[in-house]
């Protein structure tokens, strides 16, 4: 169980809770569940013409990451399935998570061009842009935004009932399109000023503003990658209102971790150049409440995460993963 949960001795927990949740080894449930993650993105992605493309998208997929969203899309389908082996129930989901992973890629390598944070150092290798030029960085993250589509609708098996799967393929596409990643990506760009609004329209970005920006460009993904996988489980209503909270709070958690970690990380174990919000004069999380109060904020949103996996009224055991993934986006130091 994470530091900041303990610390808070808030939570009421049952003891059966703690120790399903204490015993819990994310490390090793995580390292199965990338390793399955990686060989397939490797297969998805496998050299085909033109070279430079596949390899330019290659070098930005398979770069290594957290896969953060593909753990828990993989997680909430594990959690909600009723069957023995949850595990091997739970592949299902795997073209959504590696179709997440290829989204998430993709907004790495355009939000890292000149045009954008104009960023040259990713997962600690220098940026697409960098390696293989703008035309093809900003090409490359077109077709792996193409491709996740097709792979999720191609390869999701046929367990999965029509209608769900396109019910999921409707909110990931929801999920980064205007009213989700991009939508926010712009009112980002023009709080920093770096899209111009008409004259006289200038916008000042108040704590509601930035809660919006971060839900936006950063938590919706967050939040379909929870919600789909316990989608494509055919979860219960009641069970998917909950688990997408829990996916809201886990978003808006992991950048208030994020704006800290630009305060507090070191280039070498971030992978990325620290310091870049700070010194652009960025509004950020820290710089509104502190980082006592950051961190006060994230203690309060594991709290709300605890009672939302409650809500659910599925098994300690079962919401482990989920719970263990809120706790290390909050703790993380990359
Ligand atoms: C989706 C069509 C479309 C366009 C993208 C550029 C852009 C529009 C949006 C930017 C979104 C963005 C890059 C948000 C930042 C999200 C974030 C905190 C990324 C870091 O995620 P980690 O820490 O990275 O999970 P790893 O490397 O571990 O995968």
């Amino acid at each position: 169980m994470g530091s900041l949960l303990i610390e808070s001795g808030r939570i009421s927990m049952t003891e059966r809770d703690m120790v399903a949740a204490t015993a819990f080894d994310l490390r090793q449930y995580a390292a199965t569940r990338r390793d399955l993650v990686e060989r397939t993105l490797d297969t998805l992605v496998a050299g085909k013409e033109p070279a430079q493309l596949w390899e330019s998208m290659r070098y930005s997929l398979l770069s290594g990451g957290k896969r953060m969203r593909a753990l828990l899309c993989l997680a909430a389908a594990e959690a909600v399935s009723e069957h023995k082996d949850a595990a091997q129930s739970g592949l299902a989901s795997l073209p959504c998570a590696c179709a997440i992973e290829m989204v998430h890629a993709m907004s790495l390598i355009h939000d890292d061009l000149p045009c954008m944070d104009n960023d040259d150092f990713r997962r600690g290798q220098p940026t697409n842009h960098k390696q293989f030029g703008e035309a093809m960085a900003l090409l490359a993250g077109d077709a792996l935004l193409v491709l996740a589509n097709e792979i999720l609708i191609r390869n999701t098996p046929n367990t999965v009932q029509a209608e769900i799967l396109l019910d999921v393929v409707a909110e990931l596409n929801r999920a980064i399109g205007p009213e989700g990643m991009v939508g926010g990506q712009v009112a980002d760009s023009i709080s920093t000023g770096l899209i111009t609004m008409p004259t006289g329209s200038q916008s000042s970005v108040s704590p509601e503003l930035l809660e919006s920006i971060h839900k936006r460009k950063t938590g919706a993904l967050l939040r379909f990658s929870v919600w789909s996988g316990a989608r494509l489980m055919a979860a219960q209503d009641h069970v998917l209102t909950s688990l997408a909270r829990y996916g809201e709070i886990l978003g808006l958690a992991f950048q208030i971790a994020d704006d800290l970690l630009d305060v507090t990380g070191d280039i070498k174990t971030l992978g990325k150049t620290p310091g870049k919000d700070q010194a652009a004069g960025k509004l950020t999380w820290v710089s509104l409440y502190g980082i006592k109060g950051s961190q006060e904020q994230l203690q309060k949103l594991c709290i709300e995460g605890e009672s939302l996996l409650n809500e659910t009224a599925l098994t300690p055991q079962a919401v482990a993963p989920l719970r263990a993934l809120l706790d290390f986006a909050i703790n993380r130091t990359s």
